[in-house]
C-alpha cells in the first residue's frame, strides 16, 4: 500500500501512525502493509471474540519505542543492569495505579501474559506452602548461586503437585458451590483457584475464600477476562476478586483494554516472592509493555471507565436475550458478565462451522467447547460472543438485536456437508450465498455507524 503525506488538518493520531508505517515501510514493506491491512480487517469485521478489545491510540503508541531496547531484570530501584532510572519511573507508576484501581496491597506488572502471571503466582504460593530446604536456599540466596541439584530437587516437588478441576452442574452448567466445597474437603488443596475464559456467569468469592479458609487453602483467583469489570466497579461485594483472595492474577488486553500482557496482584505478605517473578519465571521485562500498561490502567481509573465496563455487561445480556429471542441457544440462559456462550449443535453444525460461516459474513468471533461437549476443543459445538470490543465502538443494546440477528440469519442458513460416509461434516460446510452477502451487508452497515479509530485516517 502507498504511503500518504500528512495533511495540515490530519490528527494527532493519523500523523503519528502514518510516520511509524512509512518508517516500518521503508525497512520491510510488507510488514507495514500488513499492519495496515490488519486495521482494515478489524474495521470491516464485526468483533466479538470476548478476549480481545481496541486498546487507545496511547496505549498503542506507548509501546513502539525505545523502552524496547532496555534490559531491566529486578525491580524498581533493584535492577541486574545500569540505567534503569526511567523504567524504574514508569514500573513504579504503572504499580501504584494498579494497586490504587484495584484496592491491592501489592502490584506486580512485569508478567508478559496471563500465562505468566500465573507461573509466578504458582511459584510464590508453591514457596510460601511447600517444605522444601531448596527454597529456604532459593529466598535466602540468588537464584544464580542455585546448583544443578538443587533446581533438580525443586523440580520433583514442585512438579509433583496435583491439579484438578471441578464442572459445572450439568443441568443449569452454572457452578454448584457445595461441590465446590465437598471437593475442597475431599482433596485439601493446597491451591483453591477460580477464573474463568467461557462462564458467562459471575463468581461469589467469598464463598470461594470460605472454603479455602475452611481447608487451609491458598485462594487464587486468575481475573483475566473480568479486570475491566472489576477496575469499572460493577463486581463489588462477594463478586470483586482483590479482596477475597489472596493473589489474583490477569492479562491487560482483555476487558482492561490495555496493551497485551500480565499482571499479579497480592497480598503484602507473597510481594517479595512475587517481585522474583523475573529472573526466576520470566525473561526480562518488557518496559515498553509496561509503559503502555500504565496509561492503560490511568485511562481504567476514570470515571468514564465505569461506564464503559456497566455498557460492556449490559451489552452481554442484550446479547444473550435477543439470540434467544431469534431461536438460538444460549448456555446458561444469560450472561452476568462480557460473555456469551452459544450451543449450536440445534442447528446441525459445529463450532468450528459456526465460526468460519460468520467470519465469511464479517463476524469475527471464535469457537469454544461447551460444557460436557462431545466435539472436542478443535470442532467444539460452542461459539464464544464477547461484547468489549463492540462496547469500545459506541454500541449499545440496539445493535446486539442486530448483531443477534446477523448471526441467527448466517447459522440458520449454514449446513454441515456430508463426509464420503454419509455422515455430517465437522468441518465442511455450506452457506446460502445471499443469506451471507445480506449478513455481511448488515454488519458493514453498522460498522460503518461505529468506526473503529475514527481520528486515525491511513
Ligand atoms: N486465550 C484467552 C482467551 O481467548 O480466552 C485466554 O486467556
Amino acid at each position: 500500500m502507498k504511503a500518504q503525506t500528512p495533511t495540515a488538518t490530519a490528527s494527532p493520531e493519523t500523523i503519528a501512525f502514518r510516520a511509524a508505517l512509512d518508517v516500518v515501510g521503508a525497512a520491510l514493506p510488507e510488514v507495514a502493509d500488513s499492519i495496515r491491512q490488519e486495521l482494515a480487517d478489524q474495521r470491516s469485521h464485526l468483533k466479538l471474540i470476548a478476549s480481545e478489545n481496541f486498546a487507545s491510540p496511547a496505549v498503542l503508541l506507548a509501546m513502539g519505542n525505545w523502552l524496547s531496547d532496555k534490559y531491566a531484570e529486578g525491580s524498581p530501584g533493584h535492577r541486574f543492569y545500569a540505567g534503569c532510572d526511567n523504567v524504574d519511573a514508569i514500573e513504579s507508576r504503572a504499580v501504584e495505579l494498579a494497586k490504587s484501581l484495584f484496592g491491592a496491597q501489592h502490584a506486580y506488572v512485569q508478567p508478559h501474559s496471563g500465562i505468566d502471571a500465573n507461573l509466578v503466582a504458582f511459584w510464590a504460593v508453591l514457596t510460601h506452602r511447600v517444605e522444601a530446604p531448596e527454597l529456604e536456599r532459593l529466598n535466602a540466596k540468588d537464584v544464580r548461586d542455585l546448583s544443578a541439584e538443587d533446581w533438580e530437587g525443586l523440580r520433583r516437588k514442585l512438579g509433583s503437585q496435583k491439579m484438578m478441576g471441578i464442572t459445572v452442574e450439568p443441568q443449569t452448567n452454572l457452578i454448584d458451590y457445595d461441590e465446590v466445597r465437598k471437593r475442597a474437603r475431599e482433596e485439601r488443596p493446597l491451591l483453591l483457584i477460580a477464573g474463568y475464559s467461557s462462564y458467562p456467569r459471575r463468581i461469589n468469592f467469598r464463598t470461594f475464600r470460605e472454603i479455602a479458609d475452611e481447608v487451609g487453602a491458598t485462594f487464587m483467583v486468575d481475573m483475566a477476562h473480568f479486570a475491566g469489570l472489576v477496575a469499572g466497579k460493577v463486581y463489588t461485594g462477594d463478586f470483586e476478586p482483590v479482596r477475597h483472595a489472596h493473589i489474583v492474577t490477569t492479562t491487560t488486553h482483555k476487558t482492561l483494554r490495555g496493551p497485551r500482557g500480565g499482571m499479579v496482584l497480592c497480598d503484602a505478605e507473597l510481594a517479595g516472592t512475587v517481585d522474583r517473578g523475573c529472573p526466576l519465571v520470566l525473561g526480562g521485562p518488557l518496559p515498553h509493555i509496561i509503559a503502555a500498561k500504565a496509561v492503560a490502567l490511568h485511562e481504567a481509573s476514570q470515571p468514564e471507565f465505569a461506564t464503559y465496563a456497566r455498557r460492556i455487561v449490559d451489552n452481554a445480556a442484550a446479547l444473550a436475550e435477543a439470540l434467544q429471542s431469534n431461536g438460538v441457544t444460549v448456555v446458561t440462559g444469560g450472561s452476568e458478565n462480557h460473555i456469551v456462550l452459544v450451543d449450536v449443535r440445534p442447528f446441525g453444525l459445529t463450532g468450528r462451522q459456526g465460526e468460519a460461516a460468520l467470519r465469511s459474513a464479517g463476524v469475527t468471533l471464535n469457537r469454544n467447547v461447551i460444557p460436557y461437549d462431545t466435539n472436542g476443543s478443535w470442532y467444539t459445538s460452542g461459539l464464544r460472543l464477547g461484547t468489549p470490543a463492540v462496547t469500545t465502538l459506541g454500541m449499545a443494546a440496539a445493535e446486539m438485536q442486530e448483531i443477534a440477528a446477523i448471526i441467527a440469519g448466517v447459522l440458520r442458513a449454514t449446513a454441515p456437508t456430508k463426509t464420503t460416509s454419509g455422515k455430517p461434516s465437522l468441518a465442511n460446510y455450506t452457506l446460502d450465498e445471499p443469506a451471507r452477502s445480506q449478513a455481511e451487508g448488515r454488519a458493514r452497515d453498522l460498522l460503518g455507524r461505529f468506526p473503529l479509530y475514527p481520528e486515525i485516517e491511513l
